[in-house]
């Protein structure tokens, strides 16, 4: 399968994240590319660099996160020469009756007004490395859009959390709405998204909420207990032109994939209404049963599985790498669903 990669992930490598309190080493880290990479060539798929500027796709949305981001690690800088060897964490955000409406001029306030969580650590090369994963979106729909069967982007940092104006939950830009965009633009009437990660993509859900062109579908870990928490329940149906084509299947923590591969079905079934003309898989892979932050039961069978009947849907497909924190087994599980498609 095509496969889009990109060295600038390397350049995302901060040291630490809070876990309990406490500074620990960032799961969502260069290795996590590198299995994948080595896995991905080892089974013979073509690894190639994105071809495609995802900067006016970009500017399409509102301009005020990449903006951010594209001067953050500088502004840090600023701050404190002595800050190149440090992490910046938010610490202050705009919940209720506070404005979010006015920017403030102090850094780390702009940083928790661009965060949803403390849980996305920035270093020196994240912004080149969130802007590769979105050209490898954006290069992505441009392969479908030119016949290609199915394409992968092999990329970090994953997406789906971040929104229209914020990042969090280790996601900067939301690389899988970054490639629905561009299938529309290119004339892609209907574009369906499924987001199979253990952690509801909060992010993509609240870009397409009111938009009846782009159906999001999601199977997640029931957000009364999992990550991000405040979004994915499924009462949450969409709204406005967008009512109806959003829907969430929160499972609950610990399920069997006899259990997932139901909701699978599900998901399936709505997408296959929606007459679609192209599929974007937010593929996270941390519904494996070693993922250390997950509590669902995959195996890598499973992964196969997925892979053949997302194959079934006969949609041209784009699978954008979201989570999964087993990393030495992320490479072996990404090659099992590739493996189950193009069987
Ligand atoms: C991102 B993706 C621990 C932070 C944990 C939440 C999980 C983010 C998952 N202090 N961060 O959906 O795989
Ligand atoms: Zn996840």
């Amino acid at each position: 399968m095509l496969t889009f990669v990109t060295p600038e992930q390397a350049l995302h490598a901060p040291a630490d994240e809070f876990f309990r309190g406490q500074r620990v080493p960032c799961l969502e880290n260069p290795t996590r590319a590198r299995f994948v990479e080595d896995a991905l060539r080892a089974h013979g798929h073509a690894l190639r660099p994105p071809t495609v500027d995802s900067a006016p796709l970009l500017a399409q949305a509102r301009a005020a996160l990449p903006r951010f981001l594209r001067g953050a690690w500088d502004e840090w800088l600023a701050l404190d020469a002595a800050n190149a060897q440090l992490q910046p964490f938010p610490s202050v955000w705009p919940v209720r009756t506070l404005r979010s409406d006015v920017e403030p001029a102090n850094f780390v306030a702009r940083l928790g007004l661009y965060s949803m969580d403390n849980g996305s650590p920035m270093a020196a090369g994240t912004w080149s490395a969130a802007k590769a994963a979105a050209d490898a979106a954006a290069s992505a729909a441009q392969a479908l859009l030119a016949g290609e069967r199915a394409v992968f982007c092999a990329t970090r940092p994953p997406g789906h959390h971040a929104g229209p104006d914020f990042m969090g939950g280790y996601c900067f830009i939301n690389n899988a709405a970054v490639a629905a965009q561009a299938l529309r633009n290119g004339g892609a009437a209907r574009v369906a998204l499924l987001d199979v990660d253990y952690h509801h993509g909060n992010g993509t859900q609240a870009i397409f909420y009111e938009r009846a062109d782009v159906l999001f579908a999601s199977i997640h870990g029931d957000p009364r207990t999992e990550y991000p928490f405040y979004l994915g329940h499924a009462d949450e149906t969409g709204a406005g032109a967008g009512q109806g084509f959003n829907l969430n299947l929160p499972l609950p923590a610990g399920s069997t994939a006899a259990v997932w591969f139901d909701a699978l079905e599900h998901a399936l079934a709505r997408i296959a209404r929606h007459g679609a003309d192209a599929l974007v898989v937010s593929l996270g892979l941390d519904t494996f049963a070693g993922d250390p932050i997950s509590t669902f039961q995959l195996q890598a069978d499973d992964f196969t599985r997925l892979g053949q009947r997302l194959a079934q849907a006969g949609l041209p497909t784009a699978f954008i790498l979201e989570g999964g924190y087993a990393a030495a087994e992320l490479g072996h599980n990404a090659a099992q669903v590739l493996q189950g498609f193009e069987s």
